[in-house]
């Protein structure tokens, strides 16, 4: 068990396969803590995720076990990224999946960056 109660880091992960260059993505930024790349099933306009450099499933396992500096570093690049996308003055929507229930397809903590339209409610209604 990692730190938030789901399993352990998968190192076959999607994510950690383009974190080693072993799989292609179209990279918007890097930095020493994170790479942020374009979804490759875009739900807006702007489909940015954000991942950070290392291996952890969660946002409990990333803030618990990231060395500060990364965890500061991660959510800088996404704030950056969302500027540097245009998102600052129209407004977007940060999104992170977790665990079964919460949808969380790939298991590696990533942010979503949804911008370029109107996004509507913020989940689906019950
Ligand atoms: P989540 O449900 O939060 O785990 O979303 C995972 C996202 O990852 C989903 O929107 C699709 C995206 N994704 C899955 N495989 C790949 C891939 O190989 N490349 C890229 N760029 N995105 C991927």
């Amino acid at each position: 068990m990692s730190v938030s109660g789901l399993p352990p880091y998968d190192d076959a992960n999607i994510f950690a396969r383009i974190l080693r260059g072993e799989i292609p993505c179209t990279k918007v930024a890097e930095s020493e803590h994170a790479l942020a790349f374009r979804d490759i099933n875009p739900q807006a306009p702007v489909h940015v995720l954000v991942i950070p450099k290392g291996r952890y499933v969660s946002a409990a396992d990333f803030c618990a076990t990231a060395p500060e500096a990364q965890v500061a570093g991660f959510w800088r690049l996404v704030a950056e990224v969302a500027k540097a996308e245009g998102l600052e003055a129209r407004g977007y929507r940060l999104l992170t999946n977790m665990g079964d229930e919460g949808g969380q397809e790939v298991p590696h903590f990533h942010v979503h960056i949804f911008g370029g339209r109107r996004l509507g409610r913020m989940v689906p209604q019950m």
